[in-house]
Protein backbone atom coordinates (compact mmCIF):
# COMPACT_ATOMS: atom_id res chain seq x y z
CA UNK A 1 0.00 0.00 0.00
CA UNK A 2 1.44 3.68 -0.89
CA UNK A 3 2.17 5.08 2.87
CA UNK A 4 2.48 9.09 3.18
CA UNK A 5 6.00 10.13 4.33
CA UNK A 6 6.21 9.94 7.89
CA UNK A 7 7.91 11.58 11.23
CA UNK A 8 11.19 9.67 11.64
CA UNK A 9 10.07 9.27 15.36
CA UNK A 10 6.99 7.75 14.53
CA UNK A 11 6.67 3.75 13.85
CA UNK A 12 3.91 1.86 11.55
CA UNK A 13 2.88 -1.28 12.27
CA UNK A 14 0.77 -3.69 9.72
CA UNK A 15 -2.75 -4.37 10.88
CA UNK A 16 -5.11 -7.25 9.47
CA UNK A 17 -8.70 -7.69 10.23
CA UNK A 18 -8.44 -11.85 10.07
CA UNK A 19 -11.55 -13.62 8.02
CA UNK A 20 -13.05 -14.33 11.79
CA UNK A 21 -13.06 -10.30 13.10
CA UNK A 22 -15.14 -9.74 9.81
CA UNK A 23 -17.86 -12.58 10.03
CA UNK A 24 -18.77 -12.24 13.63
CA UNK A 25 -19.21 -8.15 13.15
CA UNK A 26 -15.81 -7.15 15.09
CA UNK A 27 -14.08 -5.25 12.58
CA UNK A 28 -15.34 -2.15 13.56
CA UNK A 29 -15.01 -2.66 17.45
CA UNK A 30 -11.09 -4.05 16.30
CA UNK A 31 -10.31 -0.73 14.63
CA UNK A 32 -12.11 1.43 17.25
CA UNK A 33 -9.75 -0.10 19.99
CA UNK A 34 -6.78 0.87 18.48
CA UNK A 35 -8.04 4.09 16.92
CA UNK A 36 -8.60 4.66 20.84
CA UNK A 37 -5.31 3.83 22.11
CA UNK A 38 -3.88 6.56 19.87
CA UNK A 39 -2.66 4.97 16.35
CA UNK A 40 -3.35 6.62 13.35
CA UNK A 41 -5.03 4.88 10.21
CA UNK A 42 -2.82 6.10 7.68
CA UNK A 43 -3.70 3.40 4.92
CA UNK A 44 -6.35 0.78 4.54
CA UNK A 45 -7.96 -1.91 2.15
CA UNK A 46 -9.54 -4.43 1.93
CA UNK A 47 -8.73 -7.44 0.21
CA UNK A 48 -8.87 -11.94 -0.10
CA UNK A 49 -5.81 -12.63 0.22
CA UNK A 50 -4.70 -15.24 -2.52
CA UNK A 51 -2.24 -18.08 -1.68
CA UNK A 52 1.11 -16.37 -2.79
CA UNK A 53 0.51 -13.27 -0.61
CA UNK A 54 -0.35 -15.39 2.50
CA UNK A 55 2.47 -17.67 2.09
CA UNK A 56 5.11 -14.51 1.90
CA UNK A 57 3.53 -12.96 4.93
CA UNK A 58 3.32 -15.93 6.58
CA UNK A 59 6.84 -17.15 5.46
CA UNK A 60 8.58 -16.87 8.93
CA UNK A 61 5.84 -19.64 10.10
CA UNK A 62 6.63 -21.97 7.00
CA UNK A 63 8.00 -24.84 8.72
CA UNK A 64 5.52 -25.01 11.47
CA UNK A 65 2.89 -27.97 11.72
CA UNK A 66 -0.21 -25.02 11.48
CA UNK A 67 1.27 -23.22 8.46
CA UNK A 68 -1.36 -25.01 5.80
CA UNK A 69 -4.05 -24.68 8.07
CA UNK A 70 -3.00 -20.97 8.79
CA UNK A 71 -2.25 -20.13 5.20
CA UNK A 72 -6.04 -21.47 4.67
CA UNK A 73 -8.23 -19.65 7.10
CA UNK A 74 -6.49 -16.49 6.84
CA UNK A 75 -7.22 -16.68 2.83
CA UNK A 76 -11.04 -18.11 3.48
CA UNK A 77 -12.96 -15.27 3.22
CA UNK A 78 -11.73 -10.92 2.51
CA UNK A 79 -9.87 -9.38 5.50
CA UNK A 80 -8.72 -5.42 5.88
CA UNK A 81 -5.12 -4.34 5.71
CA UNK A 82 -4.51 -0.92 7.83
CA UNK A 83 -1.21 0.64 8.50
CA UNK A 84 -1.38 2.26 11.83
CA UNK A 85 1.24 4.97 12.62
CA UNK A 86 2.42 6.83 15.67
CA UNK A 87 4.66 6.64 18.41
CA UNK A 88 5.89 3.13 19.45
CA UNK A 89 3.08 1.79 17.33
CA UNK A 90 4.79 -1.45 16.73
CA UNK A 91 4.28 -2.11 20.95
CA UNK A 92 0.75 -0.38 21.08
CA UNK A 93 -1.09 -2.70 18.77
CA UNK A 94 0.61 -5.62 20.00
CA UNK A 95 -0.87 -4.68 23.50
CA UNK A 96 -3.89 -4.04 22.57
CA UNK A 97 -3.68 -6.96 20.59
CA UNK A 98 -3.10 -9.77 23.17
CA UNK A 99 -1.49 -12.57 23.28
CA UNK A 100 -1.66 -15.36 20.02
CA UNK A 101 -3.23 -17.67 22.33
CA UNK A 102 -7.24 -15.87 23.45
CA UNK A 103 -6.83 -18.24 26.10
CA UNK A 104 -3.27 -17.26 27.64
CA UNK A 105 -4.64 -13.00 26.40
CA UNK A 106 -4.95 -10.64 28.98
CA UNK A 107 -8.90 -9.38 29.50
CA UNK A 108 -9.49 -5.55 27.94
CA UNK A 109 -7.03 -7.21 25.20
CA UNK A 110 -9.03 -7.68 21.50
CA UNK A 111 -7.47 -11.37 21.61
CA UNK A 112 -8.97 -11.97 25.53
CA UNK A 113 -12.22 -10.47 25.05
CA UNK A 114 -13.02 -11.65 22.22
CA UNK A 115 -11.10 -14.40 20.53
CA UNK A 116 -12.17 -18.15 20.88
CA UNK A 117 -8.92 -20.18 19.65
CA UNK A 118 -5.67 -19.89 18.19
CA UNK A 119 -6.36 -20.55 15.13
CA UNK A 120 -9.13 -17.89 15.23
CA UNK A 121 -7.42 -14.57 17.28
CA UNK A 122 -8.84 -11.79 15.33
CA UNK A 123 -5.93 -9.84 14.31
CA UNK A 124 -2.86 -9.68 13.10
CA UNK A 125 0.06 -7.18 14.07
CA UNK A 126 3.45 -6.81 13.03
CA UNK A 127 6.07 -7.83 15.55
CA UNK A 128 8.81 -5.06 14.88
CA UNK A 129 9.47 -2.31 13.06
CA UNK A 130 11.38 -3.95 10.22
CA UNK A 131 8.87 -6.57 9.67
CA UNK A 132 6.45 -3.54 10.20
CA UNK A 133 7.95 -2.53 6.55
CA UNK A 134 8.40 -5.74 4.97
CA UNK A 135 4.85 -6.46 5.62
CA UNK A 136 3.39 -3.19 4.67
CA UNK A 137 5.60 -2.91 1.52
CA UNK A 138 4.18 -6.85 0.79
CA UNK A 139 0.54 -4.97 0.66
P1 LIG B 1 0.93 -13.48 16.35
O1 LIG B 1 -0.24 -13.43 15.39
O2 LIG B 1 0.50 -13.20 17.76
O3 LIG B 1 2.09 -12.65 15.90
P2 LIG B 1 2.50 -15.80 15.49
O4 LIG B 1 3.30 -16.66 16.40
O5 LIG B 1 3.23 -14.87 14.58
O6 LIG B 1 1.42 -15.00 16.38
O7 LIG B 1 1.58 -16.78 14.63
C1 LIG B 1 0.88 -16.30 13.51
C2 LIG B 1 -0.53 -16.86 13.56
O8 LIG B 1 -0.45 -18.27 13.40
C3 LIG B 1 -1.24 -16.64 14.88
O9 LIG B 1 -1.92 -15.41 14.96
C4 LIG B 1 -2.20 -17.81 14.93
O10 LIG B 1 -3.38 -17.52 14.20
C5 LIG B 1 -1.43 -18.90 14.20
N1 LIG B 1 -0.77 -19.78 15.16
C6 LIG B 1 0.31 -19.49 15.92
N2 LIG B 1 0.67 -20.53 16.71
C7 LIG B 1 -0.23 -21.51 16.42
C8 LIG B 1 -0.40 -22.86 16.90
O11 LIG B 1 0.34 -23.36 17.76
N3 LIG B 1 -1.44 -23.56 16.36
C9 LIG B 1 -2.27 -23.05 15.42
N4 LIG B 1 -2.15 -21.79 14.95
C10 LIG B 1 -1.14 -21.03 15.44
MG1 LIG C 1 3.40 -12.84 14.32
Amino acid sequence: MQVKQSNPNEQRSLVLIKPDAIQRGLAGETISRLERRGVKIVAMKMLQMDKTLAQRHYAIHKDKAFFNKLVDFITSSPIIAIVFQGKDAVEIVRQTMGRTDPVKALPGTIRGDFGLDIEHNLIHGSDSAENASAEINLF
